[in-house]
């Protein structure tokens, strides 16, 4: 099956929507990775294989291991995983920025295919770790010891390289990294990025010919997009002097939180593999603290991005602030507050929800009810604050987030992302993690 049709309304029926995910990501399989969709995005996405290897983890492990397996080799030396790594064999053209603009191999310490030079929230470890939970079969088990350290390396990146505040988070370069990139979160600093408005006209857009142009970033947006990326690009991806130089520096609450996440997993995975788990545990209790330290705003009880620009916390209240409670050792007093705040009118978590989880405020002046990551609903935002909820022991409200998850896929399909009043499916009609994250909330009632 290719997947370029968009789905029908589907059906309430469990065995039907696992039919429908395990079709979706079986059209997106590419011979070692899958694509989060065949149209807007024919590469290999990063943080789309984590949440992808955990779909595939129940339904055929091999291909759990061999994506993240793919996606690795594509680990730079310094230890970045790229955000994209691209297929050769896909149309050049196909996607922009494609390889080209992205010039990675003239970058020190590039592996041999096409990157970008940018990252994405580090979620592997924990993709890995959940993988290897559900199949603890002798070959799950030499993948996950192959995969440990380039787990390591890629922490280690973050930590040594990234960390331009000084206080013991990674900051992202380009709101790519973040994943949510057109969040509100990101308005104020991308502000501050001088651009000439005329600069996209050198190029051409993709995604506004496979999607609305309405429910996608701005041609402004991108503009500042590939003005960061040149930035960046100059000095092919080497981080020194990051902070005298880059324009766009922030700390992200949610690449902070996988990466807290990834200590935890892989103190996990260091005992499996007859590593010393101690260190791991070490650093996650340190990235906890930092995140509280210097990411947590007890007045709005959420944690909000800090722009290294200006030192000030973003004020925004988007659905970022609330993904720190995916940490188990978060202090009580935070956690509560996240809690409280996702609960309020603001985000609507209820043990029976009326409407879907948005990625922003819904009572914001800025929300966008269509605009990509201004206020629609994504399964892997859902996924992630589900986790948090377990943890904080807030089973009702998991409950909750998870009958509602799996309503938005039962009444539009496997879609990239949702309508955040009336759960109609927008963007790509054929998502890979939305049909991963689906089968692992299947799974696991
Ligand atoms: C979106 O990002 C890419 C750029 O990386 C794009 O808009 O072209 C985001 O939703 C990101 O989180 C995601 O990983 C990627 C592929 O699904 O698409």
């Amino acid at each position: 099956m290719r997947n370029d049709a968009p789905a029908g309304p589907v059906t309430a029926d469990p065995a039907d929507l696992r039919a429908l995910a395990v079709a979706t990501l079986d059209g997106n399989w590419e011979h070692d990775h899958t694509v989060p969709s065949r149209t807007l995005y024919p590469h290999q996405w990063s943080w789309d294989s984590a949440f992808i290897a955990i779909g595939w983890a129940h339904v055929r492990p091999a291909r759990a291991w061999r994506e993240l397996a793919s996606l690795f080799r594509a680990q730079w030396a310094d230890g970045r995983v790229p955000h994209i790594v691209f297929n050769p064999s896909v149309r050049v053209g196909a996607y922009f920025p494609g390889p080209d603009h992205w010039a990675s191999a003239l970058a020190e310490g590039a592996p041999a295919a096409a990157t970008s030079g940018l990252i994405q929230p580090p979620v592997h470890a924990l993709a890995a770790w959940l993988a290897y939970r559900r199949d603890r079969s002798e070959a799950a088990r030499a993948a996950l010891a192959r995969l440990y350290p380039r787990l390591v390396a890629q922490q280690r990146y973050l930590a040594a390289r990234r960390d331009v505040g000084g206080g013991g988070l990674a900051c992202i370069v380009h709101p790519w990294e973040s994943g949510l990139d057109n969040s509100p979160a990101w308005d104020a600093p991308m502000a501050a990025v001088r651009v000439d408005a005329a600069l996209m006209r050198a190029y051409r857009r993709h995604d506004t010919t496979h999607a609305d142009a309405a429910h996608r970033p701005t041609d402004l947006d991108y503009a500042r997009y590939i003005a960061i990326v040149a930035s960046y690009r100059a000095l092919r991806y080497r981080d020194d002097d990051l902070a005298d130089r880059h324009p766009f520096l922030v700390e992200c609450p949610l690449l902070n939180a996988a990466m807290g996440g990834a200590e935890q997993a892989l103190a996990r995975i260091a005992a499996v593999v007859g590593a010393d788990p101690g260190p791991h545990r070490d650093r996650a209790t340190a990235i906890t603290e930092a995140l509280v330290r210097r990411l947590y705003d007890p007045t709005t009880g959420l944690f909000h991005p800090r722009d290294l620009r200006t030192g000030r916390l973003v004020p925004a209240r988007t659905a970022l602030g609330l993904m720190p409670l995916g940490l188990p050792d978060l202090p009580a007093r935070a956690a509560a507050s996240v809690i409280a705040e996702a609960c309020s009118a603001r985000f609507g978590l209820a043990p029976r929800m009326e409407r879907p989880l948005p990625s922003h405020d819904r009572t914001a002046p800025d929300f966008e009810p269509l605009r990509y990551w201004r206020g629609p609903s994504w399964l892997n935002l859902a996924w992630l604050l589900r986790r948090g909820l377990r943890a904080h022991g807030r089973p009702d409200l998991a409950a909750g987030l998870r009958r509602s998850m799996i309503g938005l896929v039962a009444r539009s399909g496997c879609h990239e992302y949702f309508h955040p009043d009336t759960g109609a499916g927008l963007g790509s009609p054929a998502f890979g993690w939305t049909a991963a994250l689906l089968l692992d909330v299947l799974a696991d009632g």
